[in-house]
């Protein structure tokens, strides 16, 4: 998923920290001309009033530089623990004879002064008969159908849905599922899946 305050963050570290080195250099006096002439060089050593404001500036700057460090590496942790797995339940269709039984991720859902995000969020399916669902996004934003406790080998993943997406999973194993969207915790929905006759 793309997220725009992320790429805004990343993107003003890129240009942060290139520009912050240079002045910090430029502060420092590191000409490289000045540096290889040993008079200049012995002067630089005299602490003057400008060169302690020199190294406030340098100090700034450093402090500078780990903070945007630090926090692109925190931005990229948050970012990468949201991601769904790439891998997707979602089928095209139904098996022939069954029609899916609708969710609807509805509009507002992205808000979390509107839970429970999918309606309806509990549903009852029997194996054979009804075990298929489409969930349809239709809100404005990213949204996924992320189980988050299956009985053991029912676990599923729609993955990213983008505005207007469906996702079709057909259950094959009876139980109750709990699932929840990784982008918003509020969205949450039970499904029970019952054998069939
Ligand atoms: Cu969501």
């Amino acid at each position: 998923m793309v997220n725009p305050r992320l790429v805004t963050a990343q993107a003003l570290a890129v240009v942060a920290l290139p520009l912050t080195v240079l002045r910090l250099l430029n502060d420092l006096d590191f000409g490289i001309s000045k540096r290889r002439n040993p008079r200049l060089a012995r002067k630089r050593m005299v602490i003057g009033p400008s060169r302690r404001v020199a190294i406030g500036r340098a100090v700034v700057a450093a402090v500078v530089i780990i903070v945007v460090a630090v926090g692109g590496v925190v931005v990229y942790e948050v970012s990468s623990n949201t991601a769904p797995p790439s891998s997707s339940v979602c089928v095209s269709s139904a098996p022939s004879g069954q029609t899916p039984v609708q969710v609807s991720i509805y509009s507002g859902s992205g808000n979390s002064a509107n839970p429970p995000g999918y309606t309806p969020d509990t549903i009852t399916l029997v194996m054979g008969v009804n075990n298929t669902v489409t969930w349809t996004n239709n809100d404005s934003v990213h949204h996924t159908v992320t189980s988050t406790s299956a009985p053991t080998g029912g676990a599923f993943n729609s993955g990213n849905m983008q505005p207007g997406v469906t996702c079709t999973h057909t259950f094959t194993v009876p139980g109750t599922y709990q699932y929840d969207c990784v982008y918003h915790s509020w969205m949450t929905g039970t499904i029970v899946v019952k054998a069939g006759a």
